[in-house]
């Protein structure tokens, strides 16, 4: 599998899903829609809608509303929990994380074809020791990422369907976005779009197995 560093800590797997894996993957996200349909966020505060709809899987999912942006163990509409997270996020998160802990969220976002995303950084969790593995299928994304500080340079790759990226060590907190799709590169989704899933871990870990850097593991090293 190939792989490309595009910052320390932000690394691009293009083709990390083949065709039929998207596939498999895109009946599970159906499945989960189902159970848990598809919700319009808004902005907190201004209460303005996002152009991208959300839903999760996982023990806790993402959501944004009037009072905030937080994560909670049920579907903000039906009350409901989240459905569980497809075996095969499980798997990338597993094989692309290098994080000793399963994710416990994950977020999915579904693309009209006029939807984007601004430039924002995933800032909502308390453990950021763990990457945001990201999988995308469908229309292909121009992608947006620049550096910690807003104002930090911005260079832009597409994503298309099957590709992963992760964001991890010196790279988690910088900021990044979805300027457009770009139609026509994927048959995936009949309609057109994409879908994009981001795997966290939210919460710190209850224990922990000694690699964080620092007095006492260079006492042992
Ligand atoms: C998207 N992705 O690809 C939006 N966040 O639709 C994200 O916001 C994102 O891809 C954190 C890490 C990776 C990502
Ligand atoms: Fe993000």
């Amino acid at each position: 599998m190939s792989s490309l560093i595009l910052a320390p800590g932000l690394v691009y797997y293009p083709d990390y899903l083949d065709r039929a894996a998207q596939e498999r993957l895109l009946q599970s996200l159906r499945a989960i829609t189902r159970a848990a349909p598809l919700f319009a966020p808004c902005m907190p505060r201004t209460g303005k809608p996002f152009s991208v709809r959300m839903t999760n899987c996982g023990r806790l999912g993402w959501v944004s509303d009037i009072d905030g942006y937080r994560y909670q163990p049920t579907h903000p509409e039906t009350g409901e929990p989240w459905p569980a997270m497809p075996e095969q996020a499980r798997q990338a998160w597993e094989h692309l994380s290098g994080y000793p802990h399963p994710a416990d969220a994950c977020l999915i976002n579904f693309y009209a074809p006029e939807a984007r995303m601004g430039l924002h950084q995933d800032k909502d969790e308390e453990e950021f020791g763990a990457p945001v593995v990201s999988l995308s299928l469908g229309d292909t994304a121009l992608f947006r990422y620049g550096g910690i500080e807003r104002k930090d340079p911005t260079r832009s790759i597409r994503l298309k369907s099957g590709d992963a990226i992760v964001f991890g060590g010196p790279a988690r907190l910088i900021h990044h976005g979805i300027d457009r799709l770009i139609p026509g590169h994927s048959d995936l989704l009949p309609q057109g779009g994409r879908l994009n899933l981001t795997l966290r871990k939210v919460e710190k870990p209850l224990y922990s197995i000694g690699r964080e850097i620092g007095p006492t593991s260079d006492a042992v090293s």
